[in-house]
This record gives C-alpha cells, sequence and structure tokens, in this order.
C-alpha cells in the first residue's frame, strides 16, 4: 500500500517533468523552480537508505551552498555523518529519473539489487535540515511528502541550519558518545572546549562574513555559549533578504577573487573569516599595515591546523601517523612546504569532499582541506579511543598538559564534515598557542598566482580526467596542448576538468608571477575551448 502511494503522490502532487538529474559532488544541485519532484524522490531514497541501516538515522540537508539564490540542492547524510556512500548516488540518479507512475516498481528494483527488505521501511529515521533560501519552504514541503508516502517511523526537522550542524545532528543521534544530538548540544561541546583551551580572556578580534546566508544567525546563536572568548562581529549578516546571499560576499567569493567582501572595513591586526552559503566552507583573510589583503585559504589552514596538530600529539606522549589531504586545486608552494618542511605525508584526491574524507581515513590523523576552505581533521576511532584511554598519569607534567589540550581540541573539531564554525575556532586556537598574527601565519610560505576560469563547453562530459584530476584523457590531444603552454610558463601548472556541480569546464593555472600565471590560464581556456 505504502508503495503503491508513492507512485499516486508523486504523479498527482510531485511529477516530473522532462529535466535529467544526476546525484553528483553536492548531491542534486540545479535551479530551485526544477528540484519539486527531486525532492520527493529524495525523501523515499533517504528512508531506503535509512533501511539499509537496520533503522539509524539518515540526514537530508537541503542547500545549494554558495549557489546563486536561484539555485538550490539537496544531499543525503549516512548515519555518522559522512556524505552517502558513492555505491548509492547511481540508485539516487535513477529513482530521481524514474518516469511517472514508476516509482514503486523502481524502488523495488533497487531493494532487491541492494537485498533490502521494504516492509521495513516502517521503522525509517530521517533528519532534515534547510539553509535560508526563500525556496526551502516548499521544497521541503516536498522532501516531507516523501518521508509521509513511503512511510518512515520518525522524521525530524531541525529547521534552518548549517550544513555541519546537520551532519553532527545526525551522528549524535546514531551515536549518542558524540555528543547531544541538538543544536544546543553542538553549541556546547564546541564552546566548552574552545572556552576550555583559550581560557576566560577576550579573545583578538574577528570579522566575520556570515555570506548573507545561515552561518550568520547560528554564529549568532553560538555567541550566546561561547562568550568574548570568541570575540566576533558578525557583517554580511542579513540571511532574511533573499537576493544576496552569496552576493559579492562568502567565502567561495573570496576565494575566486582573491579580494575582501562587501561591508568589511580593513583594519590592520584583525582576523578576518568568510563562511559560504551554508558555512561549511571557511576563508581567512587580513590587511597588512599597507591595507594589502592577503588570504589564508584552505590550503594555509591545513598546513597551520595539521603542523600544529603534529607537534600536538608528539609533545603529548603519542606516536601517531598524521597526513594531509588535499586537491590537484592546492597551491603547489603548499605542497612543497608540506612535503619538504613540515615532512607530513600528503595524498591527493579527486575534487568533492568524500574523496579528501575518504582519503582521510587511511592515516592516524587526516587533515583534509580543499583549497575553497573545505575541510576538517578526522581521527582514526580506534586512535582517538587510545587518546582517551591513556593514563595521564603516566605521562610527565608537560606532556599532561599538553594530553589536557589534545582532548578539548579533539572535541572542539566537527569530524562529521567541514565546519567553517569549528574550523575558525580551531584556527583562533593554533593562533593564540602559537602566539602567531595572521602575518606570522602567512609567512610560512608564499602561495604561487594562481587563477582559475570557467569555460563553457557543448558537452563538458566530452572531458576525461585521470590521476586525480591532474591530467585529461579526452578529447584527444588536448593533454599534449595542455602541457606544451605549461611548459614554457616558470613554475607553472595547470589542469583541465568538468565541474561536478555547473555546467561548464574549469581551468586551474599557476605560475611564478601573476602575470604569467593569468596568460598560461588564458592560453589554456583557449585550448579547452
Ligand atoms: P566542482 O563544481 O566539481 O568544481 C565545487 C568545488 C568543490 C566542492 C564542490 C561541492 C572548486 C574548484 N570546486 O565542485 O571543491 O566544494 O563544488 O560544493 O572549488
Ligand atoms: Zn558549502
Amino acid at each position: 500500500a505504502a508503495l503503491k502511494r508513492c507512485d499516486e503522490v508523486g504523479s498527482s502532487k510531485h511529477p516530473l517533468k522532462d529535466v535529467k538529474f544526476s546525484y553528483g559532488t553536492a548531491g542534486f544541485r540545479t535551479k530551485a523552480n526544477t528540484l519539486d519532484p527531486i525532492m520527493y524522490r529524495v525523501g523515499l531514497m533517504a528512508a531506503l537508505r535509512s533501511v539499509k541501516f537496520k533503522g539509524q538515522y539518515i540526514g537530508v540537508m537541503v542547500t545549494a551552498s554558495h549557489n546563486p539564490v536561484c539555485d538550490n540542492g539537496v544531499k543525503i547524510v549516512d548515519p555518522y555523518g559522512d556524505m552517502m556512500e558513492e555505491k548509492w548516488e547511481s540508485y539516487a540518479t535513477t529513482l530521481a529519473n524514474a518516469p511517472n507512475g514508476e516509482l514503486a516498481a523502481t524502488l523495488q528494483d533497487i531493494a532487491k539489487a541492494l537485498d533490502l527488505n521494504l516492509e521495513d521501511i516502517s521503522k525509517a529515521k530521517v533528519i532534515y535540515g534547510y539553509d535560508t533560501r526563500p525556496s526551502c519552504p516548499e521544497l521541503v514541503a516536498s522532501l516531507v511528502d516523501g518521508f509521509n508516502a513511503i512511510g518512515v517511523e520518525v522524521c525530524k526537522d531541525l529547521g534552518v541550519v548549517t550544513t555541519p550542524q546537520l551532519h553532527f545532528v545526525t551522528r549524535c543521534l546514531n551515536d549518542p558518545s558524540y555528543g547531544e544530538a541538538t543544536l544546543e548540544g553542538y553549541y556546547r561541546k564546541i564552546a566548552e572546549a574552545f572556552k576550555k583551551i583559550q581560557g576566560p580572556g577576550k579573545g583578538p578580534e574577528v570579522v566575520l562574513d556570515g555570506a548573507n546566508g545561515v552561518g550568520a544567525p547560528r554564529t549568532n546563536d553560538f555567541k550566546k555559549y561561547v562568550g568574548k572568548a570568541f570575540n566576533v562581529t558578525i557583517v554580511n549578516d542579513a540571511s532574511h533578504k533573499d537576493d544576496v546571499l552569496n552576493d559579492s560576499c562568502g567565502a567561495d567569493f573570496v576565494k575566486v577573487q582573491q579580494k575582501a567582501p562587501n561591508n568589511v572595513t580593513p583594519t590592520h591586526g584583525v582576523h578576518y573569516v568568510s563562511f559560504d552559503g551554508d558555512a561549511d566552507r571557511v576563508m581567512y583573510y587580513f590587511f597588512d599595515k599597507d591595507m594589502k589583503f592577503h588570504m589564508l585559504d584552505g590550503d594555509k589552514i591545513a598546513t597551520l591546523i595539521g603542523g600544529y596538530l603534529a607537534e600536538l600529539v608528539k609533545d603529548a606522549g603519542h606516536s601517531l601517523n598524521l597526513g594531509v589531504v588535499q586537491t590537484a586545486y592546492a597551491n603547489g608552494s603548499s605542497t612543497a612546504y608540506l612535503e619538504n618542511e613540515m615532512k607530513v605525508p600528503i595524498a591527493c584526491t579527486p575534487t568533492g569532499v568524500k574523496h579528501l574524507h575518504h582519503a582521510a581515513k587511511d592515516f592516524d590523523i587526516g587533515v583534509y582541506f580543499e583549497a575553497n576552505g573545505h575541510g576538517t581533521v578526522i581521527f582514526d576511532s580506534k586512535v582517538e579511543k587510545k587518546i582517551r584511554d591513556t593514563d595521564a598519569s603516566k605521562l610527565s607534567a608537560s606532556q599532561q598538559e599538553k594530553h589536557a589540550l589534545l582532548l578539548n581540541v579533539i572535541d572542539l573539531i566537527n569530524q562529521t564534515v567541514g565546519d567553517a564554525l569549528s574550523d575558525a575556532l580551531m584556527v583562533e586556537v593554533v593562533l593564540k598557542q602559537k602566539n602567531w598574527t595572521c602575518e606570522d601565519w602567512d609567512a610560512c610560505y608564499t602561495d604561487l598566482p594562481n587563477r582559475q576560469l570557467k569555460v563553457s563547453v557543448k558537452d563538458r562530459t566530452a572531458v576525461q580526467v585521470t590521476n586525480a584530476e591532474r591530467q585529461t584523457t579526452a578529447p584527444a590531444g588536448l593533454q599534449e596542448a595542455v602541457d606544451e603552454a605549461v611548459a614554457k610558463y616558470s613554475k607553472g601548472r595547470s589542469f583541465v576538468r568538468p565541474s561536478g556541480t555547473e555546467d561548464v569546464v574549469r581551468v586551474y593555472a599557476e605560475a611564478e608571477t601573476r602575470e604569467l600565471c593569468d596568460q598560461l590560464a588564458y592560453e589554456v581556456a583557449q585550448i579547452t575551448h
């Protein structure tokens, strides 16, 4: 009966029009006005995913992150807060594109292929959250129609939240040892850890650009828990005004434009932070004595946090294997710095958090960041247990102090997914521990000038890539032409890949000077076109 209802409600209330959808690096993401049937179908899919986990909670987040306000999107979160397992992405795509009236049959096919018992749907549990986009309420209603049609047992509404908050709460619902499964539980866990590390004093001045998105009101809520230890002023906090979301502000704007967002007054000595539209990415920047803008991106954050953690773990008396995971977008200088000066192992993966998160699991402590500021640190669960179970009385006095610090640092980190707030707090901790200004941090290495361009092509799937997206295998001759261009530039590096979230091909280039870099980027864009 439930399956029949899925088709009835689907055909009558959420009919699919003639659009093709594909579950990619960011789930389903496209123009909000085409997403209604997809939301409904994701509701069905999430229920099935919960069946797979014997009724554990599955999370669903409705957001289009840094995209313009006319876009929206949806992604499914696994019980421990990871992105949905890759193998299921194709099933999600199949269900999303199933013709009207064939949802029951498609669900049955998928259940059969995955050896799931559809009777167990009655024990499925889901929790969902959404960002501040004006299209969210209607799309969320379609999602809930999906949950109800298929007949989940529990369906929790977490409300207007950041993506990492939804991941955190999903994890806690299934693993109470991770924290209390509420927003309050999230604020309290992070705030307590931060206050214990930083002490009672007032922290350095932080100006936070909320991208006019959900990060602004939720950070404002957090302020009540953390007090003056996090001395933050929020700008671009107009999350109630639809048209300004991510507009000339936010982490993506800062990274791509390589300049400060709107409404930021340059002041020397202040720490500047930008979140993206769903607060899972963070960018730092500062203005030097001459008011020149300097960006501290995901690569700088990875080296700062990775370097500090490696020291801290050692000083606390533990011998652990810490590694840093990057993508091809990591600045060449950051890779050289990690390799040659910090001597930490590095892994390179394709773009997309799921790839980085996965690779980070190969280390005892895996630090992963995309250059665009999405990242976190994950501790192998056995390693984390070993750290927590350490008999501190057997440690030296200085080790005991570091060990206590490490325990708080672990609590400060949102291990489930990149979390702009938790990452920013972690940066503040490291700067204070090292007694560093942003200038000191920036001086670790100098970024090679770099440029990202978007190229519109007829069919971006014609561009195929290999070697963690650093080389193309098709169309024929493209890679040879790129290599030839790169060879002409001092410290040149460039690659071309199809975007997973936009209908464009992305070109990345870096070279010794700004001028050479821009020349190389435009030359490769010409080749790609
Ligand atoms: P695509 O569109 O595949 O390049 C972008 C970002 C990713 C990731 C995803 C998901 C760049 C170059 N790419 O992917 O890092 O954040 O969006 O949002 O920034
Ligand atoms: Zn985001």
